[in-house]
C-alpha cells in the first residue's frame, strides 16, 4: 500500500460525510463515498433526523464525540445556511429520583468539560415559557447544547472533502465486498467494482447486510421511532425566524420518554415512550427510487395509536400544545445496539474492511475523527474500548441476545439507571461450576460479562453483627448489603473463597509465545518456569490497553489473566501468522477459586501434595499440584491484597474443589464471599481495575503502574512512545481519596472539584470496611495529589469532603500477603 490507500466509503449519511472531511484534512484524499441514494438526502436515517444534540453522557467517550461534533458543526455553514443552532438544552425533572439524577448529570458534565448548570422550576420556566411549571422539579442545563441541521452539515462535511479531491457517488448500491489473503480488494456495485485498500462501512442501519458480504458481525438492530410535528401553536406565530427554524431551547422530558424540539411555529415530540418495533431490512423499500416514490426507505408509516399516551404526556408537559394536534408523524428507523454504544473499528478477519455504525448525528463528528485517527495514525486520540465492534463476547453476537438487548435498550433509553443495574434477560447465560453452591447460600447475584456473580451472600448475615458496618445513602445502598462489609472483614481475619471464574484466561503456547508476550508487554516475562508477572498490554502511543497476570506453566506455555474480549482481540490481531503461536481462551472450560485471607495456608496446605510454605510457593509463583482428587494450577496472587492463591482446574472438577476447600475450611470459619467484599478489598490495596480506573488515555506513570515497565529488557509494543516519560514527569496522576462521612458512597465518574473548579474525576470507588473509610480514585492533575490536599466530590448534589491520601491505603508493607 502506498501513502495514498484507496478507501471506499459505503454510506454518505453524516458519518459517511463527515469521515470524507476527516480523512481528507489528514491527506488521505483518494477517497470515494458510495450511497445507494440519491445525495445528500440519501434516504437513510439523517435524511429526517430532527438533528437534536444533547452533550452529555454518562460515558466520557461518547460526552467527547458530542462536544466535537457542537464545535465542528458550529463553523459549518452550506450556502451561508447553519448548520448548528446553538439554542441550549433543557433536561426536566418532574420527578424527585430524575431530579437527583439530573444532579448526577451535572457531575458527570463537570467531570467531563461540558458547562452546564441546574435550574430551578422558575429558571426552566424562563428559558421554556410553554412549560407548566407546576409540574417541573428543576432542570439540566447546557447551553452549548442545540439543533444539528444533519443533511446540511453532511452536504457542507462532503464538499470540504470534495474540494480536497474526494468523489460522491450517488444511485449506486454495494453488493459486495471482495477480498484476497485476508484483505479488502475492492467493492462490487449494482454498476461496477471499485479497488480498494480501505472500505467503511457508515451505511447506518443497513450495516449488519454489508457485514455479511465478508462475514463481519454486525451487532446492531434496527428500530423504528415514533417523530411528530404539530400543527402551529398561537403562542409561537411570528415570534421566530424561519430560517433559524427555533428560538427556544431543545428539551427533554425523560420522565415520559419525551423530547421536544421547535420547528418554526411548530413543536416537534420524539418518543421512546412506545413498544419496540424492530424493523427487518428486508422489509424496507429500495434507496434508489425513493424521490420518485415519495418515500425515504427509513420512514416508516406513522402508527397513531403508539402515540396516543405520548401526546398526553406532552400535554400535561407543555399545555399550551392542547390547542394544537398532530399535523404529520412518522416511524423512522435507526439503529440500536445490546450495550447503547456505537460499533467502530476493524474487523479482525478481513484487514482494512472497517465499520462506524451506530452512530447518532450527536456524535457523528466525533466518531468520525476518532476513526480517521484510527485509520491514518493507527489509534484515536480518544479511548475507543466502549465503542470498539470487537468488544463483544461470542455468545452477544447471537441473534436472539442482539435483539433482545437492543430492543431493551430501546426500553431503558431514558430511563434512570443505577451503575450496578444489571440486565435481566436473558439470564442466566453464563453459570461457574459453583453455581448451585452460591445459590444454596443465599448468593445476591448481579450480571457482568453473561456472567452470574455473587455480590453477597445471605448465608453470612451472622457476621453483620460483629462489625461496625455503617449505613449509607439510599442510592449508593442499593445491589449492596451490610453483609458485604462483613464479608470483606473476614476475608482481612480469616479465609474467604471467592468465585474468579468470570475472570478471563487465555493459554498462549507455541515455540513464539515467549516472543511474542515479550513484545506484546511491558515486563520482562523470561523467567523460569513458574514465574508469574504482572504486565500491561500498551498500545502504540504507550496507551495502557489492559494489565495482565502471565504464568510460565512451561517453557512455551503461559496462562494468562486478562480482563475482556477486546484483550483476547488485540493479541489475536498481533499474533505471528506462521503457526508459531497459539491463542485459546480457556474461561469456558476452566474455573477458578481464589483463597484468601490469613489462614488460607492452614485451609489448602493439608489437602495438596506439594509445598505451599512461604518458602515453598512464594509470591507470585504457581505450581501445578493436585489438591485431594482434583489437579490444579495454583498462582500465589491475590487481588484482595491477602494471603493465598487462585485455584484453577477443568470445569467438570469445579463442585468438586469447592467441595473440598469448603468442608476442609469448616473449622477455620471459611466462608464464601462476593463481588461487592472484593471490590472494597482491591481499592483499599489499589490495585487498578483496567478500562475503569486506566484506558489508552493514560500511560502507566500516570496511571501508577510504572512498576510493571522495564524499558531495559528488549523492545515492546508502545515502549517508544515511553521514552522520557517518567512517574516524577506526569501532568495528571490516578490518585487515592479518602472520604470521611461514611454515608457518602460514591460510585464512580463523579467530578472532584479542588479550589471550588472541577479538577478531574472518579473512576472507582468503595467503602474501605478495613480501612473504615470512603474510598475514590481520581484523575487528578499531579499538582493536586500531594497527600493531605483538600478536594470535594460532587455527588448528588452534595460537595462531599475528601482528601488525597498515601498509597495504598492498607499493608503498604505487604506484611499479609507475603507471609
Ligand atoms: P444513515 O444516515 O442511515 O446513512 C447510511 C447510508 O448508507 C444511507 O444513506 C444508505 O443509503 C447508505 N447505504 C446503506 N447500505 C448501502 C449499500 N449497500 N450501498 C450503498 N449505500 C448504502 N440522532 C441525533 O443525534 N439527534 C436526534 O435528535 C435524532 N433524532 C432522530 C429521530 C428519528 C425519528 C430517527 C429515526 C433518528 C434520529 N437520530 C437522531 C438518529 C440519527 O438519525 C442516526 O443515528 C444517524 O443519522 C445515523 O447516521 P448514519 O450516517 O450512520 O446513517
Ligand atoms: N488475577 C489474575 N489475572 C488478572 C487479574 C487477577 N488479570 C487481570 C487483572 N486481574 C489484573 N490486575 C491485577 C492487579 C494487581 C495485581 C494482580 C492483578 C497484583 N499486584 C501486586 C501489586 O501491585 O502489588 C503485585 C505486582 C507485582 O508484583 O508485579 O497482585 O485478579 N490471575
Amino acid at each position: 500500500m502506498t501513502t495514498q490507500p484507496r478507501v471506499v466509503i459505503i454510506g454518505a449519511g453524516i458519518v459517511g460525510c463527515s469521515l470524507a472531511e476527516e480523512l481528507t484534512a489528514r491527506g488521505w484524499t483518494a477517497v470515494t463515498v458510495l450511497d445507494q441514494g440519491p445525495l445528500f438526502a440519501t434516504g437513510g436515517s439523517t435524511s429526517h433526523a430532527p438533528g437534536l444534540v444533547f452533550q452529555t453522557n454518562s460515558s466520557k467517550t461518547m460526552t467527547e464525540f458530542a462536544r466535537y461534533t457542537v464545535e465542528k458543526f458550529s463553523g459549518l455553514t452550506l450556502d451561508g445556511q447553519w448548520c448548528y443552532q446553538q439554542v441550549g438544552g433543557l433536561e426536566v425533572a418532574t420527578t424527585s429520583e430524575r431530579w437527583t439524577d439530573l444532579h448526577r448529570k451535572a457531575s458527570w458534565a463537570a467531570s467531563w468539560g461540558v458547562e452546564a448548570r441546574l435550574l430551578d422550576r422558575e429558571e426552566c420556566a424562563a428559558r421554556y415559557p410553554l412549560l407548566d411549571r407546576e409540574r417541573v422539579l428543576g432542570g439540566f442545563y447546557v447551553p452549548t447544547d442545540g439543533l444539528a441541521k444533519a443533511v446540511r452539515a453532511a452536504e457542507a462535511q462532503a464538499r470540504l472533502a470534495i474540494a480536497r479531491g474526494a468523489t460522491f457517488v450517488p444511485n449506486v448500491k454495494v453488493i459486495d465486498v471482495e477480498q484476497a489473503g485476508g484483505r479488502v480488494t475492492g467493492v462490487v456495485t449494482d454498476s461496477g467494482r471499485l479497488d480498494a485498500d480501505i472500505v467503511v462501512s457508515c451505511a447506518g442501519f443497513w450495516g449488519p447486510a454489508v457485514g455479511a458480504m465478508v462475514g463481519q458481525a454486525v451487532p446492531l438492530l434496527p428500530l423504528a421511532h415514533q417523530y411528530v410535528k404539530t400543527t402551529p401553536l398561537a403562542q409561537l406565530v411570528g415570534t421566530i425566524d424561519e430560517a433559524a427554524e427555533a428560538a427556544g431551547p431543545i428539551l427533554r422530558h425523560q420522565d415520559a420518554d419525551l423530547y421536544f424540539r421547535e420547528h418554526g411555529d411548530r413543536i416537534g415530540i420524539g418518543s421512546y415512550a412506545h413498544r419496540p418495533m424492530p424493523v427487518s431490512l428486508d422489509e424496507l423499500a429500495p434507496s434508489a427510487n425513493w424521490p420518485d416514490a415519495g418515500k425515504q426507505p427509513s420512514m416508516l408509516a406513522f402508527t397513531p395509536e403508539d402515540f396516543e399516551p405520548s401526546w398526553q404526556d406532552a400535554v400535561d408537559l407543555l399545555p399550551a400544545l392542547a390547542g394544537t394536534k398532530v399535523a404529520d408523524g412518522f416511524n423512522g428507523i435507526f439503529s440500536f445496539t445490546a450495550d447503547g454504544m456505537p460499533l467502530l473499528g476493524e474487523s479482525r478477519h478481513v484487514k482494512g474492511f472497517w465499520l462506524a455504525e451506530a452512530v447518532w448525528v450527536t456524535h457523528s463528528a466525533g466518531v468520525a475523527r476518532a476513526v480517521a485517527q484510527w485509520l491514518v495514525d493507527g489509534q484515536p486520540e480518544t479511548d475507543v474500548h466502549e465503542c470498539d465492534v470487537n468488544r463483544f463476547e461470542d455468545f452477544q453476537l447471537a441473534p436472539d441476545y442482539v435483539h433482545e438487548r437492543s430492543c431493551q435498550n430501546f426500553v431503558e433509553i431514558y430511563d434512570v439507571m443505577h451503575p450496578l443495574q444489571p440486565m435481566e434477560s436473558p439470564r442466566p447465560l453464563r453459570t461457574s461450576p459453583f453455581h448451585g453452591l452460591q445459590r444454596d447460600l443465599g448468593a445476591y447475584f448481579l450480571e457482568g460479562g453473561g456472567w452470574e456473580r455473587p455480590h453477597w451472600f445471605a448465608a453470612n448475615e451472622r457476621l453483620v453483627d460483629g462489625f461496625e458496618i455503617p449505613g449509607r445513602n439510599d442510592w449508593a445502598a442499593r445491589y449492596w448489603s451490610p453483609i458485604a462489609g462483613a464479608e470483606a472483614v473476614h476475608t482481612r481475619d480469616k479465609v474467604a473463597l471467592y468465585d474468579m471464574t468470570p475472570l478471563k484466561r487465555l493459554e498462549i503456547s507455541g515455540p513464539g509465545a515467549l516472543g511474542f508476550l515479550q513484545w506484546m508487554t511491558t515486563n520482562n516475562l523470561d523467567k523460569p518456569v513458574g514465574a508469574v508477572v504482572y504486565t500491561l498490554l500498551l498500545d502504540r502511543s504507550g496507551g495502557v490497553r489492559s494489565d495482565l497476570t502471565v504464568a510460565r506453566l512451561a517453557d512455551n506455555r503461559f496462562q494468562v489473566g486478562a480482563n475482556s474480549a477486546l484483550d483476547t482481540d488485540w493479541l489475536l490481531r498481533h499474533a505471528p501468522t506462521d503457526g508459531s503461536v497459539h491463542i485459546r481462551d480457556i474461561t469456558g472450560g476452566t474455573c477458578c477459586v481464589g483463597v484468601w485471607g490469613p489462614l488460607a495456608r492452614d485451609l489448602v496446605q493439608p489437602l495438596v501434595d506439594t509445598d505451599f510454605s512461604h518458602k515453598g510457593f512464594g509470591y507470585f509463583k504457581a505450581k501445578q499440584a493436585y489438591l485431594g482428587n482434583v489437579p490444579i494450577t495454583a498462582l500465589r496472587l491475590s487481588y484482595v491484597g491477602e494471603l493465598g492463591w487462585e485455584i484453577y482446574t477443568s470445569a467438570e472438577f469445579g463442585t468438586r474443589l469447592w467441595d473440598t476447600l469448603w468442608q476442609a475450611g469448616q473449622n477455620l470459619g471459611v466462608i464464601a464471599a462476593g463481588r461487592s467484599a472484593f471490590n472494597s478489598l482491591r481499592l483499599e490495596k489499589g490495585y487498578r481495575l483496567s478500562g475503569v480506573d486506566m484506558t489508552t488515555e493514560h500511560d502507566p506513570y500516570e496511571s501508577g503502574l510504572g512498576f510493571a515497565v522495564r524499558m531495559d529488557a528488549g523492545d515492546f509494543l508502545g515502549r517508544a512512545a515511553l521514552a522520557g516519560k517518567s512517574p516524577d514527569a506526569v501532568s495528571s496522576k490516578l490518585t487515592a481519596l479518602t472520604i470521611d462521612s461514611p454515608d457518602d458512597v460514591v460510585l464512580g465518574k463523579e467530578a472532584v472539584y479542588l479550589g471550588g473548579l472541577p479538577a478531574g474525576y472518579v473512576t472507582s470507588a468503595a467503602y474501605g470496611y478495613t480501612i473504615g473509610k470512603g474510598i475514590a480514585y481520581a484523575w487528578l492533575p499531579s499538582e493536586a495529589s500531594t497527600p493531605g490536599t483538600a478536594v470535594e466530590i460532587d455527588y448528588l448534589g452534595k460537595r462531599v469532603a475528601a482528601a488525597v491520601a498515601e498509597e495504598p491505603l492498607f499493608d503498604p508493607k505487604m506484611i499479609n500477603i507475603r507471609r
